[in-house]
């Protein structure tokens, strides 16, 4: 008997996706480009819906030359092996969170810095701004293509399955997983919380077992990923906004003709600001659909955090690893912050 696990999936689509087992689509003979997009999140997440939609449009309008298979929920593996996939060729597109690209394009964590955005209007400003552009500029050197248009993952909340957590010191010994992030550790850390990095594909069987009691994540993933089933409290921190970088193996972006570049940048670019958009709507009304389903809310305020996270040293160490310049960028945006 062969038990198929995650790598010998990979395997096999690497073998050509004929092998491949229980893959949603599959890409046409005829198509002159069969690519494929690997993503992180269940199929009801509006990533993964805007995604289908731009994947369609693309199919559509270059008449079928160019194919895109998606593979959604870690279906190639968590993050880390879509990561390294993507930089090998194994898959030609991904939508990292900015939090985990940074494990090879440091930078790209910049958005992350814990409470440096206030709203969505000074958030789209930076990152299709100027501040966006440098990490985009970065993530190109690590020879991959990021299309201009970053999709929103959005304000990070802490759900834990213990306690509500009103101020920084309601997190002092709390085990929470984290992504695999360094930024994610440090932050955490410094704010006396017991920090532990693991991928997405592992959190909702990581909190049910209590391996962890606490998470971070924004609501829309929390509702979609059916956290609401394993924790007991939502804390509305907004502690960290984070966003997914669509990104192409720069390979496989120079293989396409100047008009299927075209193409895929118009449509990706375009579904993102839809995606941006879906995410907008939902976040209006999910905060009671996560009630109804038994999630209980508290609105903690940010100061202590961001108190906690000064005397801690965090914003210095974190200057210091990003540099003037990014750090420049980044306070150009949103104010001074140490
Ligand atoms: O792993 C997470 O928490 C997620 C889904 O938000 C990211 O992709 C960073």
């Amino acid at each position: 008997m062969t038990t198929m696990t995650r790598r010998t999936l990979l395997r096999a689509m690497a073998a050509g996706p004929a092998l491949a087992l229980g893959v949603p689509r599959l890409a046409c003979a005829g198509a002159e480009f069969s690519y494929k997009y690997a993503h992180n999140l269940p199929m009801t997440h509006p990533l993964h819906l805007r995604a289908q939609d731009a994947v369609d449009r693309i199919r559509k309008e270059s008449n079928g030359r160019l194919e895109i298979t998606i593979f959604p929920n870690n279906q190639l593996g968590g993050d880390t092996d879509m990561l390294s996939q993507v930089r090998s060729g194994g898959i030609e597109l991904f939508t990292p969170s900015a939090l985990v690209i940074a494990t090879v394009v440091p930078v790209a964590a910049i958005n992350a810095v814990g409470f440096a955005f206030s709203d969505y209007s000074q958030v789209w400003k930076a990152m299709d701004g100027a501040l966006g552009a440098h990490v985009r500029e970065r993530i190109g050197k690590a020879n991959l293509y990021a299309f201009e248009k970053m999709w929103d993952n959005g304000f990070r909340q802490v759900t834990t399955s213990s306690k509500p957590i009103a101020d920084a010191h309601d997190l002092d010994g709390t085990k929470i997983r984290v992504p695999v992030s360094p930024l994610s550790i440090s932050m955490f850390k410094a704010l006396s919380a017991a920090p532990a990095s693991l991928q997405f594909s592992e959190v909702y069987s990581a909190l049910q077992t209590r391996i962890v009691d606490a998470q971070e994540n924004p609501l829309p993933i929390i509702q979609a990923a059916k956290l609401y089933e394993v924790q007991k409290y939502c804390s509305l921190t907004n502690h960290i906004w984070d966003g997914y970088w669509f990104i192409a193996n720069a390979r496989a972006y120079r293989r396409l003709p100047p008009d299927l570049q075209k193409l895929w940048e118009t449509a990706f670019n375009d579904a993102g600001m839809l995606q941006r958009e879906d995410l907008r709507k939902m976040n209006q009304s999910i905060q009671s659909d996560l009630e109804s389903r038994g999630l209980k809310f508290n609105q903690p305020k940010a100061d202590s955090f961001q108190a906690q996270l000064r005397k801690a040293g965090f914003y210095q160490e974190w200057r210091g690893k990003f540099g003037d310049e990014a750090w420049g960028l980044l306070e150009g945006a949103v104010g001074k912050l140490a």
